[in-house]
């Protein structure tokens, strides 16, 4: 029988063990999960773990990379959160040439992070969706706890410390992940310096979520501090930053309010500290009126010449001058081209299409490699090569993918043969193939009372085999791992039976 087949038969009998309540089985054997290819262009798998390097953030070849994206409006507000679909995000990487996406999540106004548990909850499962489906289409997402009313980032000081802790703890091993820790300080008395300022709670945020991170994978994400008026006061930090050096520093402008005085500031500063336009719109302040084309394409120059990143507000239909899509636009699913963009959507997508650099994904191909412990077939996308015992195969030519990787014994039927699961994206791949004698269980190539007492435990539910250990532990070949098994393998080793 080949491979598939008993695999096919085994998952029969034990779906039929399962129904029919033989009990000696545990769980059936889990489906290969397809993997759909992509054709835009993946910035994460490209760029790697961003990070902070003197006054620029680079990539992981140590290149200055500048994000260029959308802000989200207030997730929480109307159905603005619904741009977070894997759809419209496709449409923001392929057709607007975003690499970043901004979360923004108010921590005060409607359905605000503070302002109770169930608006909370909520928040945090539309960042998850964002976050998800930005990982998938290899895009760069910033977590923005995006004050605003109140004023002093202070005020929800250790509110912001438990919900960073949180998103660490669930997204330190992604490489895409940045944290924006206060969006903008604002009010007269909210200065960088002093016992209640901003510096203070960014140094308390960023220390919890260093922390955070030494616990998990140790990774570490580039987090961005906001600045006093509005993240306008960059200059203030000059000479005072913070001791961590993957922090970049808020510059937020609005086109027609804030003009050469904030880009002379922008290039002053940027000398000395890393900054990053986290927030930016083509108009007033208030967000509404005041569309400034020749002020916004100014500023997208001068921050192109310092190679500073920039993110636009807003992804949303409301009907004020910053928002990017027309009244009624339904944004779960927004369409490439110009149809549903306002003016400001319309100056932005062409600005990002002409500024953004040709990504060279190479090569196209790629290949699997790896050893092998015995004499074997692979065979993957229909392609099949041989290994020697001991010896190395290369299977080449490979579009990304999830392939399952066959391998048949050549070394005869004490052999039993393997299935893998293997996917390839954006690199080679390497897989060591390891074939199990027959009975041997915990594959350490011999045949012992180990493995009967490792069969033993699995059909008592105390310990799990994986699918491959209970094809190698099912020596009679029906479709079930019990004591049968166990009977022949002790006959085995008392020689009274030949497994093979
Ligand atoms: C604005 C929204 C508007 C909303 C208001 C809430 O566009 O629909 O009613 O917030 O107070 C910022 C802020 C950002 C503002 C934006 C425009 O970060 O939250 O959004 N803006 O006023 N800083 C400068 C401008």
């Amino acid at each position: 029988m080949n491979l598939k087949r008993k695999l096919t038969a085994f998952l029969a009998a034990a779906v039929m063990a399962v129904t029919g309540a033989a009990g000696a089985l545990g769980t059936a054997f889990s489906a290969v999960t397809a993997y759909a290819a992509e054709t835009g262009v993946d910035y994460v798998s490209i760029h790697g773990r961003l990070k902070v390097s003197g006054n620029k953030i680079v990539d992981k070849n140590g290149k200055e990379f500048q994000l260029r994206g959308m802000s989200t409006h207030g997730i929480m507000w109307e159905t603005y959160g619904d741009v977070l679909s894997y759809d419209s995000l496709k449409v923001l990487r392929d057709d607007w040439k975003c690499n970043t996406i901004r979360i923004a999540m108010y921590t005060e106004e409607w359905g605000g992070y503070t302002t109770g548990s169930t608006y909370a909850t909520q928040a945090k499962a539309k960042i998850a969706t964002g976050v998800e489906n930005a990982k998938k289409l290899g895009m760069y997402v910033i977590i923005d706890w995006h004050i605003l009313n109140d004023g002093n980032p202070n005020t929800h000081k250790t509110e912001a410390k438990a919900f960073f802790k949180e998103m660490v703890n669930k997204y330190n091993s992604y490489d895409n992940v940045l944290y924006e820790i206060c969006n903008e300080p604002n009010g007269s008395s909210v200065k960088w310096t002093g016992t209640n300022g901003i510096k203070s709670y960014c140094t308390d945020v960023v220390n919890t979520i260093r922390t955070a991170e030494k616990a998990k994978t140790g990774k570490n994400s580039i987090i961005i501090c906001g600045t006093g008026t509005w993240s306008q006061d960059i200059q203030d930090v000059v000479g005072n930053t913070l001791t961590d050096k993957n922090c970049v520093y808020a510059l937020h402008f609005y086109a027609n309010t804030h003009t050469d005085w904030l880009r002379n500031r922008v290039k002053t500063c940027s000398s000395s500290i890393p900054i990053l336009v986290s927030e930016f719109g083509t108009c007033d302040a208030s967000g509404n009126g005041g569309f400034n084309k020749s002020e916004t394409v100014k500023w997208l120059d001068t921050l192109d010449s310092l190679k500073i990143g920039y993110i636009n507000w807003s992804l949303a239909d409301k009907n004020e001058t910053a928002s990017a899509f027309k009244n009624g636009t339904n944004l779960k699913k927004i369409s490439s081209g110009e149809g549903s963009l306002t003016e400001s959507g319309k100056l932005i997508r062409s600005e990002y299409r002409k500024r953004a650099p040709a990504e060279t994904v190479t090569p196209t191909t790629y290949k699997i490699t790896g050893t092998s412990n015995v004499a074997v077939r692979i065979t993957a996308a229909n392609k099949t090569q041989g290994a020697a015992a001991g010896g190395t195969y290369s299977i080449t030519g490979l579009a990304n993918g999830t392939y399952t990787v066959s391998c048949y014994s050549m070394a005869g039927a004490k052999y039993v043969d393997r299935t893998y699961s293997l996917t390839v994206k954006n690199k080679d791949a390497t897989l060591d193939v390891k074939l199990y004698l027959k009975g041997d269980v915990n594959g350490d190539g011999k045949i012992t009372t180990v493995d009967i007492g490792l069969i033993n435990s699995y059909i008592r539910g105390i310990k799990q085999l994986d699918d491959y250990q209970k094809l190698v532990a099912d020596v009679n070949g029906d479709g079930k791992v019990s004591t049968a098994d166990i009977g022949k393998i002790n006959g085995h080793i008392r020689g009274t039976v030949k497994l093979f």
